[in-house]
């Protein structure tokens, strides 16, 4: 008897572990675009047509080697607005002996496909998903009987695990494990930064195009100016232009914002990554000969391979070892709702209007962006952390609940009680201007704390720091900051704190 084989809108990859065994001519895949997972969260329409379109050229491929394939194309006509009633209606039809797939990048669907053996009367068979380099299982007993979870020390695990620029006698290569230290310059034009790679979009793009208009036009964002790759060869093309032009300058500028450049030199590899496009073993390898072939420094080759083989696992590992319970975490107790603004984009704040009109624009803002201006903001405003979760899983290409959800309740909000990470990554406008241009252009004083044309994320830090003392109090790498809050005089102190209280009061007109 035939399987039926259920391939998710993120599983875009020939290697996926539910296509192991399949055998062209006998089983069926199903794929299916369906209301209920374009519509769980407000999805920004650039995300949209990437994944409808990549998931429509993927069934095509299947098909030119030779599988069957059902695609369910969204229709809000039809009986079937969720996966499972798609599969259910396949499985009616076909009575497979089972139904094969690979495990669920999400916690809430998961849980549903976890269930259809029992509502459907046909076993379902769930595969690990093999293209994360760290399995769930992994994770878990490099985390057991630690209170708190470091990625450094994960990540030179997984550097010795892979190989990945080590030494033979297995040293890291350069020397070093880390070069953090070398990457926090801040960019004022030169080198100039390269343009992003474009694919323009072919026919059955421009359909997709075309369907979210008409059916998602009231979600965030715009389809104007779609080029994301949609294919896997297309994705690496992507890293080719990635390895070619911006990794070189990668380290360098890899904490740097720019009042005029959306992408400057990071990778704008998530989308295709998290899609299954693109494996991250490749990319990591990738990265890798760029520094053995004298192409890009060490310090950008580390960093970038720090991004994908340290963070992207290691988040993934904290989310399945903590949901679901993680979501409902708010230790510091905020309650405040996510203010208009960051729909709207109508702010004075100039670098919150820029992070917040790229993302508009692109789908994407880079990872500065969204921890120290967005997710700053966010933190500083004492914002509730699942309205902020629900903002950033929305807006972004490359969200999806397992990597956006630690990324924003953990390191960014601090909600989990620094499990993911030791101290909050709260700053004032100082740090923005150091690292940007944004300020010399805002309406706001970078320099004023107190007045009324002060930066607002000036008082909203020590706001912040002065609301949460018992929170961080303890915490060593807190204490000079305090300190440095205490040295201040009283009445100094006092008008930052009505000042605060003010913003907080009136953030939407900010
Ligand atoms: P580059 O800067 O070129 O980095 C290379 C790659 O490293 C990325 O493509 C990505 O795969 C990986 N990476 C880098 N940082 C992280 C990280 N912190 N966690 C996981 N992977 C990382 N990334 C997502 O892929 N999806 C999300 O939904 C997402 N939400 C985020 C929300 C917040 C609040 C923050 C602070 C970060 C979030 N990130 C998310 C991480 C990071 O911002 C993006 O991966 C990165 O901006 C993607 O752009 P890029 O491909 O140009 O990355
Ligand atoms: C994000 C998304 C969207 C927008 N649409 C679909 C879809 O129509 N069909 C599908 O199979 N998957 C889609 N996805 C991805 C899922 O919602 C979900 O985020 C991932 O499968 C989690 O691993």
């Amino acid at each position: 008897m035939a399987n039926l084989i259920l391939i998710l809108g993120d599983q875009l990859s020939h290697t996926l572990s539910a296509l192991e065994d399949a055998a062209p001519g006998k089983d069926l895949v199903v794929m299916a675009e369906v209301h209920d997972e374009a519509s769980y969260t407000n999805h920004h329409k650039k995300k949209l047509v990437l994944i409808f379109s990549a998931m429509r050229h993927f069934a095509r491929e299947l098909e030119d080697r030779g599988f069957q394939v059902h695609y369910h194309q969204y229709d809000p006509a039809s009986q079937c607005q969720s996966l499972a009633q798609v599969v259910q209606e396949v499985a009616g039809q076909l009575n497979p002996e089972k139904v094969v797939t690979t495990e669920c990048g999400e916690y809430r669907l998961d849980a549903q496909i976890r269930q259809w053996h029992k509502q459907m009367g046909v076993p379902v068979e769930i595969r690990p998903d093999t293209r994360f380099l760290a399995s769930k299982d992994e994770f878990a007993r490099w985390a057991e009987g630690r209170r708190q979870l470091r990625m450094e020390f994960f990540y030179r695990e997984m550097r010795r695990k892979t190989g990945l620029l080590m030494t033979p006698e297995g040293d890291p290569e350069g020397g070093h494990w880390n070069y953090d230290g070398d990457n926090r310059r801040k960019w004022t034009g030169k080198p100039p930064a390269p343009a992003p790679f474009r694919v323009e979009p072919d026919q059955l793009t421009r359909d997709v195009i075309d369907l979210v208009e008409t059916h998602f036009s009231s979600h965030f964002g715009t389809t104007e100016d779609f080029h994301f790759a949609v294919t896997a060869d297309d994705a690496r093309a992507a890293l080719d232009h990635f390895i070619d032009f911006a990794l070189p300058c990668f380290g360098d500028y890899q904490d740097a914002m720019s009042d005029d450049e959306d992408w400057l030199f990071h990778s704008i590899l998530s989308p295709y990554l998290n899609c299954g496009l693109l494996e991250p073993m490749e990319v990591c390898e990738a990265a890798a000969r760029a520094w053995y072939t004298g192409q890009a420094p060490i310090n950008a080759v580390e960093g970038f391979v720090r991004q994908i083989l340290g963070w992207r696992e290691f988040v993934r590992g904290i989310y399945w070892l903590r949901m679901p319970d993680y979501a409902r975490e708010n230790r510091l107790g905020n309650q405040r709702p996510l203010p208009w603004l960051y729909w709207s984009g109508d702010t004075h704040m100039r670098c919150m209007q820029r992070a917040i009109d790229s993302t508009r624009r692109n789908g994407y803002a880079h990872h500065i962006q969204r921890l120290m201006v967005t997710g700053n903001f966010a933190l500083l405003a004492g914002v509730r952390p699942e309205d902020i979760c629900d903002w950033y899983l929305a807006v972004y290409v490359d969200a999806y609940d397992w990597v956006e959800l630690p990324n924003t309740l953990g390191m960014v909000m601090h909600a989990d009680g620094g499990y993911l990470g030791s101290k909050p990554y709260a700053a004032s406008g100082k740090y923005i201007n150091r690292m940007s241009d944004h300020c010399s252009q805002c309406a706001y004083n970078v320099n004023r704390t107190t007045e009324d044309d002060a930066c607002p994320f000036n008082a909203l830090y020590w706001h912040f720091m002065d609301r949460h003392r018992k929170d961080f109090d303890n915490n060593p790498r807190m204490r000079m900051m305090y300190r440095n809050w205490q040295r201040q005089d009283e009445d100094r102190r006092k008008a930052t704190l009505e000042r605060g209280d003010w913003l907080l009061a009136h953030l939407e007109t900010l």
